[in-house]
């Protein structure tokens, strides 16, 4: 048990922070999008582009990009899902040739498997039907030596596969074996279990310079990649399936046997000498190989494991460019030739497809990010409080004068040695900032002020045994770059989401200190992008911890209602590393539940049990405390349960129908403004949404601190919780998109286990166009994977008005479960008059949410119902507004736009906006707007309609 524990810890260790899934997968997008972009012409239907798709068909199935899709669909149709072209049969060859008479020639039948792949994504006979020509009449011929060079089992033995489980016709999986059969005849070395290119290259006919046996990597790649994907389609009870197995495992401790000590293979196999240094077809292959094994069962990760880590290391650090470009690939050819010079520019289609194959099994082998589940019960040090503070508008402590990183910058914290010494900085006399908290509303030089802060905190930490610690952070705005004693720790980008580093290797013991470049530029490229409508706070603005945890700890847990069910309560543990056999204790003592669980070989144990808890509700917002025990290490937690659903046009909490009486809140305080961080301001917003009469907030537009999710939860308020894609965002870009997908991603990680969070929100106001539904799909995809216990939904907006009938058409309704839209009639558009006449016309059998409406009022201003910026403007709208709404099938609620004046930096208008947006039904001041008492009212006639309603 020591030494498999310590192994498991051992092998994370090694793969945690490089080779995790969200950094394979960033890694899958810039390389795949660097191809793309260079190749936007679609060239033909021969081997070597074939080979790229290949790739590009595995990160479509892994990512769900519809654009990787339509680029390998677009080629295809290119190529009018053919090989090469002749029709007639009598002159087809299958010899080495690129014109269209080869079409017997296995580098013109790989398209094939695209054309199979794209016809079971979408069957429609016409992308198979060149395919099963072709093949079918190959197969009705007398000849088996159709694959009598190496890469033509990666070439074809796939689409044989392919082609069986899409016609259930036995001949291809028959002759798959028969050709085999012979190239196995022709070229494979059972002793060295490695196949020759083809028959010219067999020892001793041929041989290295150095008398070898020549096993040419890349032609190797070819076959041990072949039948991965053979593998992988062929059914169990195939007839050839074990020896095929046996020759994969065969080949596989072969291979390993020749990896280079810099994770690479040479491009002579077993003669490194002969053609030295890094090759990365013949690499990429191989750890696809290993990783596809190791993933799929057949080949021991022990053993093999260390194998593909390597591989993968040499190609990201190696292979893979700062641009995305994959260099060291061979060119076009059949052997290694000494002499030929292949480097970081050597590129090519077919490696690029390798490599994102490797990829795809890279992302499907490495672990889950950590998760630091309730942050709030562990053992924590407050690292809150004064913090040193130097404002560096030029980045002067992060770049030197030749604008390159510097690697003595400020998170040194040097001091002067001796009086003649030259240190431009000292964070001893430098101005303080308490942290939490956003330095715009503490210093007012720095109100506007975008750019970069260096920040300083000296602590005294004494180290314990067996004991783990992360540096946390509830949030910094925007980007962080993270250093203790002097030492780079990490840099994380996203001004919302909580994030942490394990520093138990860098802490000392005695004293310490944590230096941060906190940096709010806004980026086109960011989330949010530069244009928004808040203020951008910049700072430490949540908690900073430091969190103590045993060696190996619970560090994840759910426990909640399964989809659908009241009676059984499931859930899961997961420990912080992947090790077995570990007891885990869950106890809800109320609901007399104790559950013991064992942790399986990757740390985890789920759990299922027979209970009937009180459901949590508005009305009632029970919560369990529930225990996580894990030997010494309890976590405690307050748990709610409940079902939300939807029926057609109806919202169900519980199984009863329910109307959502929301406000939409910033997270900025009241009286003093800035960000608010604590539970005490979270409570003063939140009370005023229970005195509105709201069983439901809208935490508008990023994830709120914890402290306010879990306030809403004891105070009976359902949340809708949203990440800052908003508006502009770069839908094109691949690092917008995995920025999005992690803050999305850590949102849900963090608030999991709380039953007052009801929808996820993956955007607001968005503007249309493919980029962006592929953009956004991919995120609701990425919800509904993680969750099937919350509703889906993203504030959406009115597609266009005709004849006084406003529609909503909008491709994303498709994936949300509640269509929700923002609309602003009477305010940036007519009068709120109009709202008296407007039709809607919402054409989905689903509810429908007013995630915005509103107009702005400076507080204390007076007139007219039809003056702009007055109190009865704002009231009239209101009234009007909801009136609207209310007339429509299936409004199933609304949350007005907005609780509470907010800081703005678009809204300049002086003596009114001053930097407000004024549609708040409260001012900063707290003083409530006529408007109020209007939604008030609403509200109050809402839950007695609704109360009624349940009685019948
Ligand atoms: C919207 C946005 C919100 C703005 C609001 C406004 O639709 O979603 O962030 O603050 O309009 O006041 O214009």
């Amino acid at each position: 048990m020591t030494a498999l524990l310590l192994w498991a810890i051992l092998s994370v260790a090694y793969s945690q922070d490089s080779f995790t899934k969200s950094e394979t997968l960033r890694v899958i997008d810039k390389v795949n999008a660097y191809w793309q972009q260079n190749n936007p012409k679609h060239g033909r239907s021969f081997w070597d582009n074939a080979a790229y798709h290949t790739g590009n068909m595995e990160v479509y199935f892994l990512t769900g990009n519809e654009n990787y899709l339509r680029y390998t669909e677009e080629w295809a149709k290119h190529n009018e899902w053919k090989g090469a072209k002749s029709n007639n049969k009598n002159e087809w060859k299958y010899s080495y040739g690129e014109t269209d008479e080869y079409v017997l020639f296995g580098d013109y039948q790989i398209c094939f498997q695209n054309y199979a792949d794209l016809y079971m994504l979408s069957p429609d006979p016409k992308k198979i039907a060149r395919a099963r020509e072709v093949m079918e009449y190959q197969m009705s011929t007398d000849r088996n030596d159709y694959w009598w060079w190496s890469d033509g089992l990666y070439m074809v033995m796939p689409v044989m596969t392919k082609l069986y489980k899409i016609t259930g016709n036995d001949l291809y999986l028959k002759k798959l074996h028969e050709y085999l059969m012979y190239s196995d005849s022709i070229m494979y070395d059972s002793e060295a279990a490695l196949y020759y290119r083809d028959a010219r290259y067999v020892y001793p006919k041929h041989q290295t310079v150095n008398g070898k046996k020549d096993f040419w990597a890349r032609g190797v790649g070819w076959v041990f990649a072949g039948f991965a994907k053979v593998l992988k389609d062929l059914p169990q009870s195939a007839v050839h399936r074990s020896a095929y197995v046996k020759r994969f495992q065969d080949m596989a401790k072969a291979i390993a046997a020749s990896q280079q000590p810099g994770g690479y293979w040479t491009r002579s196999m077993l003669d490194p000498t002969f053609a030295p240094g890094p090759e990365t077809s013949g690499t990429a292959f191989f750890t696809y190989g290993f990783l596809w094994g190791i993933n799929n069962g057949l080949l021991d990760k022990e053993t093999y494991g260390p194998v593909a880590l390597k591989g993968w290391e040499y190609l990201v650090n190696t292979a893979l460019q700062e641009n995305g470009r994959i260099g060291y690939v061979q060119p076009i050819g059949d052997r290694a030739i000494p002499g030929q010079v292949i480097d970081a520019n050597s590129t090519a289609n077919f490696g690029v497809g390798a490599f994102l194959l490797a990829a795809c099994e890279m992302v499907r082998y490495a672990p889950e990010s950590p998760v630091l589940q309730n942050v709030y019960a562990r053992h924590t040090f407050s690292l809150n409080g004064s913090w040193r503070a130097i404002v560096d508008p030029f980045d002067n402590g992060f770049y030197d004068y030749r604008l390159k990183e510097n690697s003595n910058g400020f998170f040194k914290n040097q001091k002067m040695r001796d009086k003649s010494d030259l240190v431009e900085y000292n964070f001893d006399t430098a101005q303080q900032l308490m942290v939490p908290g956003d330095w715009n509303t503490q210093n007012d030089k720095l109100f506007f002020y975008e750019g970069s802060v260096w920040y300083k905190k000296d602590f005294t930490y004494n180290k314990k045994a067996d004991t783990r610690v992360y540096l946390y952070f509830g949030a910094v705005n925007y980007l962080a770059n993270v250093y203790l004693n002097g030492e780079k720790v990490g840099v994380h980008e996203g001004g919302f989401t909580p994030f942490y580093f394990d520093v138990t290797d860098k802490l000392r013991e005695g004293d310490n200190f944590v230096v941060l470049r906190v940096n709010n530029e806004r980026k086109p490229e960011g989330v949010p992008t530069v244009n928004s409508d808040w203020w951008n706070y910049g700072g430490i603005t949540r908690d900073v911890l430091l969190v103590e945890t045993p060696e190996v700890s619970v560090d994840d847990y759910l426990v909640q209602l399964p989809k659908g069910k009241y009676n059984e309560i499931t859930g899961y543990v997961k420990l912080s590393k992947p090790v077995p056999g570990v007891k885990i204790q869950i106890r809800i003592p109320e609901l007399k539940i104790t559950q013991t669980l064992t942790t399986d070989e990757q740390g985890k144990a789920a759990f299922a049990c027979k209970a009937k808890p009180q459901l949590w509700s508005p009305e009632n917002p029970k919560l369990y405390a529930v225990e996580v025990r894990n030997g010494a290490e309890v976590l405690e937690d307050k748990i709610g349960f409940r079902q939300i659903e939807t029926k057609g046009k109806s919202l169900l909490l519980n199984g009863k129908q329910t109307f959502l009486r929301g406000i939409s809140i910033h997270e900025e305080a009241s009286y003093r403004q800035g960000r608010v961080y604590s539970k005490e301001e979270s409570l003063l917003l939140l009370n005023w949404a229970k005195e509105l009469g709201c069983n439901f907030v809208r935490l508008a537009h990023y994830p709120h601190n914890e402290h306010m999710v879990r306030a809403a939860e004891e105070m009976g308020l359902m949340v809708w919780s949203e990440i800052p894609v908003y508006w502009t965002i770069h839908w094109d870009n691949p690092d917008t998109y995995h920025n999005a997908s992690a803050q999305l991603n850590d949102m849900m990680e963090r608030d999991k286990n709380r039953c007052s969070v009801i929808i996820w929100s993956v955007a607001n106001e968005t503007p249309h166009s493919d980029a962006r539904d592929n953009f956004l799909a991919r995120l609701a995809k990425q919800v509904r994977n993680k969750d099937n216990t919350r509703l889906l939904s993203m504030a959406m907006e009115v597609t266009g008005t005709k004849n006084n009938i406003s529609q909503v058409k909008d491709y994303m309704s498709e994936y949300v479960d509640i269509i929700s839209f923002n609309n602003y009639l009477g305010w940036y558009g007519g009068t709120p008059e109009d709202c008296k006449t407007r039709q809607w016309d919402i054409p989905y059998d689903k509810p429908f949410f007013i995630s915005e409406f509103g107009g702005g009022a400076l507080q204390g201003l007076h007139g007219d119902k039809t003056e702009r910026w007055t109190e009865e403007y704002q009231e009239e709208l209101y009234k009007n507004t909801l009136d609207m709404y209310n007339r429509v099938d299936g409004f199933a609620g609304t949350s007005p736009w907005i609780l509470m004046d907010f800081r703005s930096t678009r809204r300049q208008l002086n003596g009114i906006q001053d930097f407000f947006n004024r549609k708040g039904v409260i001012s900063e001041r707290g003083i409530h707007k006529k408007a109020f008492y209007v939604l008030q009212d609403f509200y109050r006639s809402k839950k007695a309609e609704y109360e009624q309603k349940s009685k019948k």
